[in-house]
């Protein structure tokens, strides 16, 4: 009920919302809404009462709990269910044991601050508290589990396309999971997977992007970028998930229904990996060459300078050098 009172007040943009509207869009007392009126104010936002005008926001925090995701999605399954937490270790773990105990497909899984986000091959994800949007997402797709790895580029592209809706900036993909905003990573994305070896009983999507910190960690602060810091002024994190959210959706029916070739085509308009001289560190090796394109499924095509294609299916890439 908050959420949707949250959503009426937002989209009135800081004009007034009679009580009686709000009581009875609600379907409550006025008494119930002047107390989750009450609640807002309490986490942070400031909103005016005015006698028979009604309420109006003044200024809202830029909080990502469950209210914030819930108010403003367009959506119809994906982000409906929501677990919020303010601190975790990580949300693919939480999500990993709701997903086991028959969470819904869409849920959700977000959180304030990470203590233990982890990248791949458990490598550390920076997840300082209030600043970036740290979700996890469960999906139960119908699909084959070799082709699961093109759920992460189904996600770059989501991501891409939810930052352009909500903001206007314009971002890269470097294979396979991440999204750079002039060259430095702005977004990483973790998929992993409960399956059999023919079937899928979940995949849980981790997406971690860098919203509104002005500075990193020195072992990363050369690599690593926000939205902050690229468009020199604070982003609402709620309306950048929403965006996500709501391409994510609308690609994944696609995906269901017309397979990857149509995400494939989305998804090589920006990536910067292809046609390039890259060096693919996998964990049986490093190879140098020109990466070709990727396959209908997805893969890296690596040509080395013997003329060899060899297809890559996770490393980390480099451009000329340059470690990201
Ligand atoms: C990734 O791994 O890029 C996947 C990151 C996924 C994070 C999300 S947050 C929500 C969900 N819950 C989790 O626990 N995880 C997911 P990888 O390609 O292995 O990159 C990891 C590397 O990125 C690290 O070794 C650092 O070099 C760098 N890094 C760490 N934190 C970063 C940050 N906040 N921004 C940019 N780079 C970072």
């Amino acid at each position: 009920m908050r959420s949707k009172l949250l959503e009426m007040l937002i989209e009135q943009q800081g004009e007034f919302v009679s009580g009686e509207a709000i009581s009875n869009s609600l379907n409550c007392s006025r008494t119930a809404v002047w107390k989750h009126i009450e609640e807002l104010r309490k986490a942070g936002y400031k909103l005016e009462a005015a006698p028979r005008k009604g309420y109006r926001i003044i200024h809202q925090p830029n909080l990502l709990t469950e209210n914030e995701i819930k108010a403003g999605l367009v959506t119809k399954y994906v982000g409906k269910f929501v677990v919020y937490e303010q601190t975790v270790s990580s949300t693919q773990e939480i999500a990993h044991r709701i997903a086991r105990d028959g969470a819904e497909e869409g849920t959700v899984v977000v959180a304030d601050e990470q203590i233990g986000g982890k990248g791949r091959l458990g490598r550390p994800w920076f997840s300082p508290i209030g600043t970036g949007i740290w979700l996890s997402l469960i999906l139960k797709p119908k699909i084959p589990p070799q082709q699961a790895p093109q759920l992460t580029l189904l996600t770059a592209v989501a991501v891409i396309r939810g930052i352009e809706s909500a903001i206007g900036v314009h971002c890269d993909i470097k294979w396979p999971n991440d999204i750079l905003l002039n060259d430095k990573k702005l977004v990483g994305i973790l998929t992993e997977m409960q399956a059999d070896p023919d079937q899928i009983h979940s995949v849980i999507i981790g997406i971690g992007l860098n919203v509104n910190q002005t500075s990193f960690p020195k072992e990363i602060s050369d690599i690593a970028t926000s939205l902050f810091i690229e468009k020199g002024e604070e982003v609402n994190r709620a309306t950048i998930l929403h965006n996500i959210l709501a391409q994510f959706e609308q690609l994944y029916e696609l995906f269901l229904e017309a397979g990857f070739l149509p995400i494939k085509q989305m998804w090589e308009a920006h990536a910067i990996t292809i046609g390039r001289r890259i060096t693919a560190r996998t964990i049986s090796g490093s190879i140098e060459g020109f990466a070709k394109g990727i396959t209908d499924e997805g893969v890296l095509l690596l040509e080395d300078d013997f003329g060899t294609t060899h297809k890559i299916y996770s490393a980390d890439i480099e451009f000329n050098g340059t470690k990201l």
